[in-house]
């Protein structure tokens, strides 16, 4: 009997059959999915990624799409070699790689001259940003150079520890954690050279800076710096090394890393900075904020007779305010009193220690956040195009890629899960868009004879967060507006209110049979494509209204650190305007990122994770299993399997291939349709590799278009441009 290339006898033992007497095909299964031969079996489906993971073969092909696996370990496949390899050779003419992608990527950006994008998803840890990385890499070495691209080259590059040390954490599923989306754009001359670059970055998850669940990390920076920072250095801020004595780094209860030296990474963010462009002294502001955000947590209270708050840390607080260039007693006031103006008249009343506390972290999460925000900016100062010509986007063509952070259900969820989750369901949506629907709908619109692929739409739950007045984010928005204690009670009435009756939310209230999990008084339940997360409202920051606002701002505005008088404008306070509501901030900037990557030519990297314990060659199936259901992979197959790979218009088909027909040739006068047919017939297509829709001719095999490309070859060979790229679309 075999099962699964094993071989069981009659004791029920498992022998497993000799390597050498399995096929090459068996051992490492197929390259692209689209030739499993039971493209219907999950089970295959599956089998097909566990046979090539336990080869080492992370990567592999639906189509144009390209799948891969974590393997928790370094393989040598990256190196300036394998780059050779895979320049400028066909998509199925080697084995899958992130660096054919890459390559064919950047060639259809050159012979289509339209931008393209790159979009990486995943849940968290399954290697997202490894892969973003990986494709920075492959431009940097191989594209053609430029004076500028040299410098660029470096500058991309060293963005990475830059950002990663100030925007990643270690987390329980990955201990490289990206806490913030990022979207590069990178933007190349006529010649395909490299001129430019400019990363958007997206809602970074400041809760970190003021607490940790158990067994995670702050951001890498504060680690880092304690541990690689020379005495001098440390005593001048005066910090000590050891990170259990910060308040803010203690909650996970995890100082160090096993699989990364903070010391070392330190030294290369330290390097990083000014290849950068950051000059010596703004490093120096730099280090005071990330020390000044360390000293604030240990910020201590004391609560009087008559409940006011005060300072118990009072000579620290003078070293504090000199850390962030502020005044001591105005800080020690911003920290225990707020500040209300009515009428034109300002009110001060004092906070009471749960108050001054939230105001304390308040503070350290908007110092941090903005200071971060700030780092971009500068970056993107030195990523910019130095050449005026490029300046204006029309003149160069842009390669996009986007790693942001995974789909992730913790312990305790709160806004900032909410907004990690809902900008995967939008990323998934979008997917959903460009292939699935997309793909389906021209076939009907083109009259071609299809049998509709079934996949689960999350539409249903992006508009359930999005949709104006009754969508959690307008609802949240709301609640953040009216000032007072209990918005977390009212908040989660008014969801009750506005989506009791949707199949994806839940509450207490109404479980009804969409799942059997208890759940508490204090949260709700979004069941996303990904799986069911239950978001807690208790106690959440962005409900509990700016008390401190206004008050620290004025403060901070006045310090004499110009990082942070870059990040605190006097603006804002003379306005007084609450600002933006960060869930329709954080919703906009996603409606614009969707707008940006709709005008450009995607290609998908979908990123699974083999194992929750982040250990190598270990391939967990129920995981994986779910990995594939949610991110529709049988989906794609499915509808790549029963599609055509190339597809041209009619006109674009016959202009190119008509010296292959003497009937065509030099110029076909009927119609289009009547051309396109002589011609492929002439050429000797079969019937079942093509069809003809209304408009545009749909090839079914690479196979066949190759072979009419090496017939224009030789007939033509200065027409015959690579072409592969055109058919690389779904
Ligand atoms: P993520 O970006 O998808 O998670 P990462 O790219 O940070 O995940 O990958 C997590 C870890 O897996 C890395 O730190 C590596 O140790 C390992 N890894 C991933 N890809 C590779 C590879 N190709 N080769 C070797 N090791 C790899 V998150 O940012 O958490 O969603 O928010
Ligand atoms: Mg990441």
């Amino acid at each position: 009997m075999r099962y699964q290339g094993r071989e069981v006898d009659i004791e029920g033992r498992v022998r497993l059959v000799m390597e050498s007497a399995l096929t090459a095909r068996d051992r490492v299964g197929v390259q692209d999915f689209v030739l499993l031969e039971n493209h219907n079996s999950e089970a295959a489906f599956i089998e097909n990624l566990r046979r090539r993971f336990r080869e080492n073969l992370i990567y592999t092909y639906i189509g144009s799409m390209l799948v891969t696996v974590n393997p928790y370990k370094e393989l040598e496949i990256y190196s300036k070699q394998q780059m050779e390899r895979y320049r400028g050779i066909g998509f199925y003419e080697i084995s899958p790689h992130i660096y054919a992608l890459s390559d064919n990527t950047y060639r259809a950006m050159r012979t289509e001259r339209k931008d393209q994008c790159i979009l990486i998803s995943g849940e968290s840890g399954a290697g997202k940003t490894e892969t973003y990385k990986k494709i920075l890499l492959y431009y940097s070495v191989t594209c053609p150079t430029n004076d500028r691209m040299a410098s660029l080259g470096d500058c991309l590059l060293q963005s990475n520890p830059v950002l990663e040390a100030f925007g990643n954490a270690k987390t329980l599923r990955n201990d490289n954690s990206s806490r913030f989306g990022k979207y590069v754009a990178v933007q190349f001359d006529f010649r395909g050279a490299p001129v430019g670059a400019h990363i958007l970055n997206y809602l970074l998850e400041k809760s970190r800076v003021v607490h940790q669940n158990h067994g995670e990390r702050n951001f890498h920076i504060f680690y880092q710096f304690l541990d690689g920072g020379d005495n001098d250095l440390l005593s001048t801020l005066e910090l000590e090394r050891n990170p259990q004595k910060y308040q803010y780094l203690v909650k996970g209860n995890c100082p160090r890393l096993s699989s990364v030296s903070d010391k070392n990474n330190w030294k290369v963010v330290m390097k990083a900075l000014p290849v950068l462009g950051f000059t010596e002294e703004e490093v120096q502001k730099l280090l005071n904020i990330i020390a000044s955000v360390l000293h604030l947590g240990n910020t201590q209270f004391g609560e009087g007779e008559e409940g006011e708050t005060y300072i118990t840390t009072e000579p620290h607080i003078t070293k504090l305010a000199k850390l962030l260039g502020v005044d001591g007693s105005a800080l020690g006031e911003a920290l225990t009193h707020k500040k209300l103006t009515a009428k034109g008249e300002e009110m001060i009343s004092p906070l009471n220690f749960e108050q001054a506390v939230a105001a304390r972290d308040a503070l350290a999460k908007a110092v941090y956040g903005r200071t971060f925000t700030w780092l971009v900016e500068k970056i993107n100062q030195s990523l910019a195009p130095k050449d005026e010509l490029h300046r204006s986007s029309k003149s160069s063509t842009v390669i996009g890629l986007l790693d942001i952070y995974g789909f992730e259900v913790l312990q305790q969820n709160s806004f900032e899960q909410f907004c990690i989750n809902y900008c995967n369901e939008k990323l998934q949506q979008l997917f959903i868009e460009f292939t699935l629907r997309s793909e389906q709908e021209e076939y009907e619109t083109e009259g071609i004879a299809w049998e509709m692929v079934k996949y689960f739409d999350n539409k249903i739950v992006c508009d359930m967060i999005e949709e104006k007045h009754k969508g959690v984010i307008s609802i949240l928005d709301e609640e953040c507006l009216r000032p007072g204690e209990t918005c977390d009670v009212s908040f989660l009435e008014k969801l009750e209110d506005a989506l009791g009756g949707h199949p994806n939310f839940v509450t207490h209230k109404s479980t009804n049979g969409k799942t059997r999990r208890v759940m508490s008084r204090e949260e709700f339940r979004l069941l996303h494509y990904a799986g069911e997360v239950n978001y807690n409202v208790k106690e959440d920051a962005v409900l509990t209204c700016g008390c401190w606002g206004f008050h620290s701002v004025q403060v901070m505005c006045q310090s004499d650190n110009q990082i942070l008088t870059h990040c605190f404008r006097r603006e804002e306070v003379m306005d007084q305007k609450y600002p933006e509501m960060a869930a329709t901030q954080f919703k906009n900037s996603l409606m614009k990122l969707t707008e940006i990557l709709v005008s450009k030519e995607p290609c998908y990297v979908r990123c699974i994770k083999p194992n929750d314990a982040k250990q190598p060659g270990r391939f967990d199936e129920v995981l994986v299993r779910h990995q594939v259901k949610y991110l529709g992979l049988m989906e794609s197959l499915r509808v790549r399997r029963a599609g055509f790979a190339y597809r041209r218009r009619f006109e674009a088909f016959l202009q190119r291939y008509k010296p292959l027909c003497p009937e065509t040739w030099p110029n076909w006068h009927g119609a289009l349709v009547d051309g396109v047919s002589t011609l492929v017939s002439h050429l000797g297509y079969k019937e079942e590799e093509y069809k003809l829709g209304s408009s545009k001719i749909f090839i079914r095999f690479p196979k066949t278009l190759f072979t009419t490309e090496d017939a224009l070859e030789a007939k033509k060979p200065d027409l015959a441009l690579t072409l592969q790229t055109s058919w690389r679309r779904y």
